[in-house]
């Protein structure tokens, strides 16, 4: 800590996200070391302040906090492993995509090395980086949460899960899970009516109005879930639905637009009525997904 109450930090990775971290850092005062494998990529943050360390030793021996924010956990491995023993004593930070499985694996890991680890899963694109609407979730060593708090608050909101470094992860790949769904029906939708002609930007408004209608029965859909009681207040019962969706593929095929990206869903809704649960809420799916 400074005489000024910041956190001097050193940051494993100046890609688009790295950058944005750094960038968020600096304009809080915080003292910043950074490392990138491109060396020419550290340009722009050295122009803003930061220390460019040439070594990832070198880097790892500036500064207690460290954070890394590269690829993915292969090449956070590629970079630590050559020079873990350089971890022992440092609190490592680990903002790089991963599932909570590689997430548990590298606390471990680093322990046995002598650090501490917290995970961290960014919900936000990096120009969101130091503004209101991102937030990241932290999961792993609150020792390391409590102590980098003020640097982290730099990045957004902060929502820490608790000790087991895998909850981070799990909750952001929840989250992109929805994401991605979405991203899904969008671009099908899309593909849909600009098969006739219907510009993407006058469809847009009609889009978003039924996906925010949409979205108004999510907390009614969690209380099914949380509940196990699939059948309570259904208006649209998955037998009527699993009848209707068929439609969906047909219509994409009748324009010459392949219905590829929503093909998994009717197995799984025809199984379930097949089972005799035609009067349920389509969340009862659900129950298919558990292996
Ligand atoms: N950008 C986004 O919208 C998302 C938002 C949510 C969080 N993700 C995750 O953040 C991680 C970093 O993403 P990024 O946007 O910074 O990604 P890139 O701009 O592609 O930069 C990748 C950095 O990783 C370095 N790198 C890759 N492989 C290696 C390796 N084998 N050894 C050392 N470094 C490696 C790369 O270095 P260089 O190519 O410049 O030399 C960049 O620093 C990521 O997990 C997202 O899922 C971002």
């Amino acid at each position: 800590m400074t005489e000024h109450g910041k956190t001097p930090v050193t940051v494993l990775g100046l890609g688009a996200m790295g950058t944005a971290l750094v960038e968020a850092l600096l304009a809080a005062g915080h003292p910043v070391t950074a490392w990138n494998r491109t060396a020419s990529r550290a340009e722009g943050v050295a122009a803003k302040g930061a220390s460019v360390a040439s070594t990832v030793s070198e880097a790892l021996a500036a500064n207690k906090t460290v954070i890394a924010c590269l690829l993915d956990y292969d090449s956070v491995h590629e970079v630590l492993d050559p020079v873990a023993s350089g971890l022992e004593g440092r609190q490592l930070i680990n903002l790089t995509n991963g599932t909570p499985g590689q997430a548990r694996e590298m606390s471990a890991w680093a322990e046995e090395l002598g650090a501490e680890y917290l995970d961290g899963g960014i919900m936000a694109v990096p120009p969101m980086i130091g503004t209101p609407g991102a937030f990241i979730f932290y999961s792993g060593s609150g020792t390391v949460f409590g102590q980098a708090r003020t640097a982290l608050d730099t990045f957004g909101g902060v929502n820490y899960l608790g000790a087991d470094p895998g909850l981070a992860p799990l909750h952001d790949i929840a989250l992109l899970s929805g994401m991605y769904g979405n991203f899904i029906g969008v671009i099908q939708a899309f593909a849909l009516v600009g098969s006739a002609g219907v510009k993407a930007r006058e469809f847009a408004p009609l889009l978003r109005g039924w996906m925010d209608a949409m979205s108004g029965f999510l907390e009614r859909t969690a209380e099914l879930i949380d509940d196990g009681d699939y059948e309570r207040g259904v208006v649209s019962n998955i037998g009527m639905q699993a009848a209707a969706f068929p439609n969906l593929a047909k219509a994409a095929e009748e324009q010459g637009i392949s219905a590829e990206l929503l093909a998994p869903l009717q197995p799984l809704m025809d199984k379930r009525v097949a089972a005799g649960h035609g009067a349920e809420d389509l969340v009862g799916v659900i129950e298919l997904l558990k292996k």
